[in-house]
């Protein structure tokens, strides 16, 4: 039985978070999260205020464990979904892609527990100042959005900078890495590409497909040139992309552009062609489609194994 103080804040029976993926994460992955004891994410970021409390209600009737609400600074809809998960009784949102600042104290003034993903040590301090009830430390080796740095030199430096609970995220997919996590210094871990596979999740069968196949140097990260890096499975959609990114001729504006749907394509419609099929270096451990129950509990019991062994190393 792995019990970190997370448990208790968050009132869940495991460590374990679902990444709350733009487009991927809809209220029947986060009630089957939730169900399975661990914590479940509707994404906002694919959602306009009254999309969102459909999809929040929706899991109220699917689950009666906590869920949250991931929320996508970036999104055109941030300033709707922020007053939509105090309006629906939101117990915990993760934000990401951005400083949630602007709207932590009407946040924490409502009771809702605020977790943000940060990249940085800088970051983590500074939410953490804001009232941040934990921080989800996010390597590079993440899906979709992503900073600088890995989750080996990240999370332990977040770890000794706050007094909150970190939550680690990127590059982790099993019981080996949650373990690893915990040695860092984590209270739990944070998984989306693993998750994106689950039976209860909606990601098209070709987007399901690709991260079962996908090999160690699979994922490549565009966007860099727009600030804005992106890690995706390598697609003939991110080949196009690079080459755009590389050639002057196209603006900021123009490849932001570009990649505009190219997600809600590879999720829905598993479009080979144009569709963005984002995912974490982590795809390369992900070999088996499963219930998020089956993905928890082998997670869960091979990091106990992997900790009830490792006093051989003590002699
Ligand atoms: O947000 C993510 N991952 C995402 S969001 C997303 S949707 C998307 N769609 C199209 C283009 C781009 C994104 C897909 N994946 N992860 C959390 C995360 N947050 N990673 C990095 C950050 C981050 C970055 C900079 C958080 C804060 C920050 O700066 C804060 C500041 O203003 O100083």
């Amino acid at each position: 039985m792995i019990k970190t103080e997370l448990c208790a804040l968050l009132g869940i029976e495991y460590p374990v978070i679902q990444g709350g993926m733009a487009w991927v994460a809809d209220a029947c992955l986060a009630a089957a999260v939730s169900n399975a004891g661990g914590l479940g994410l509707i994404a906002g970021m694919s959602s306009n205020g009254e999309q969102l409390r459909a999809e929040i209600r929706k899991a109220k009737e699917l689950t009666n464990k906590p869920f949250g609400v991931n929320i996508m600074l970036m999104s055109p809809f941030t300033d709707e979904v922020a007053k939509v998960v105090i309006e629906e009784k939101v117990k915990v949102i993760t934000t990401g892609a951005g400083n949630p600042g602007k709207y932590m104290p009407e946040w924490v003034k409502a009771g809702i527990k605020v977790i943000p993903v940060v990249p940085s040590v800088a970051f983590a301090k500074r939410v953490a100042s804001a009232g941040a009830v934990a921080v989800v430390a996010e390597g590079t080796e993440a899906g979709g959005h992503i900073g600088e740095l890995t989750t080996m030199v990240l999370v332990p430096q977040i770890t000794d900078a706050v007094d909150i609970p970190v939550v680690a995220a990127g590059g982790i997919a099993d019981g080996r890495g949650f373990a690893a996590a915990l040695m860092l210094g984590a209270q739990g871990v944070q998984m989306g590409t693993r998750f994106v596979v689950a039976d209860e999740c909606r990601a098209h069968i070709n987007y399901k497909e690709r991260v079962i196949k996908a090999k160690d140097r699979d994922t490549i990260v565009t966007g860099r040139r727009t600030g804005h890096p992106v890690r995706s499975l390598n697609s003939s959609f991110s080949k196009e992309f690079l080459k755009c990114e590389k050639d002057e001729g196209y603006s900021v504006e123009a490849l932001e552009a570009l990649g505009i749907g190219a997600l809600r394509m590879a999720v829905m419609d598993g479009d080979p062609v144009c569709g963005c099929f984002m995912a974490g270096q982590s795809a390369a451990l992900v070999t088996k489609q499963q219930t998020a129950s089956e993905i928890i509990s082998e997670i869960v019991s091979e990091a106990e194994m992997l900790l009830r062994e490792s006093s051989k190393w003590l002699g």
